[in-house]
């Protein structure tokens, strides 16, 4: 199987001013482009080429030897979900199922935005901000390196926040927290939250 890159869900530029078209062009033209590319180029000819790319993360994640192939796979698969966690005129408080659930798990939708907050400011270096539900369908926020996936530890990714520098830094330069805010304040998309939420398996709702 060869992958192909998932359209952007939205124009180049219309996250503006809050994402730039400009690093669009990067993060999504040469960043996510790249990963995939890798990808198709490492899985040949080996027992991942005819798996699903959930597959592929999820068989290469505990494997050293395959630790090249889980990179650039779960960085193929968080990019074509983290684009569409994000939305013009999004973002603020939840809207829909993700509402009441985000109350039950955190008291408010003001107490899960700084901890969520707090985790994607707080990731050392190159990583992830994931709102996940575990497998009692309890929601958990956790920061992860690199390019891990909840979805390893049998979670079902909800929403991500991209806290490379790649993400934000033709934008924002050194000020992640800006970005952060900006993605939580004017960006998340709570359908696409909520399109997640009712899913049971891991798996990007279009085709990839
Ligand atoms: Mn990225």
């Amino acid at each position: 199987m060869t992958f192909k890159q998932p359209d952007l869900p939205f124009a180049e530029n219309a996250l503006e001013p809050h994402v730039s078209a400009r690093t669009l062009q990067f993060h999504y033209g040469k960043h996510h482009a790249g990963y995939i590319k890798k990808l198709n180029g490492g899985i040949e000819d080996t027992k991942y080429s005819d798996m699903s790319l959930e597959e592929i993360v999820l068989a290469s994640a505990k494997s050293n030897d395959d630790i090249g192939i889980f990179r650039n796979a779960a960085q193929a698969w968080n990019h074509s979900f983290y684009w569409h966690c994000m939305k013009p005129d999004g973002g603020g408080a939840a809207s829909g199922d993700i509402a009441g659930k985000i109350d039950e798990a955190f008291g408010s939708y003001d107490k899960f935005r700084k901890e969520f907050a707090d985790a994607a400011k707080g990731e050392f270096g190159s990583g992830w901000a994931w709102l996940s539900k575990d497998k009692s369908g309890a929601l958990k926020i956790t920061s992860a390196d690199e390019a891990d996936n909840p979805a390893t530890d049998g979670h079902i990714p909800l929403l991500t926040c991209d806290v490379w520098e790649h993400a934000y830094y033709l934008d924002y330069q050194n000020r992640r927290p800006d970005y952060i805010d900006a993605f939580l304040d004017n960006l998340v998309n709570w359908d696409f939250v909520n399109t997640m939420l009712g899913t049971s398996e891991f798996k990007l709702p279009f085709d990839h």
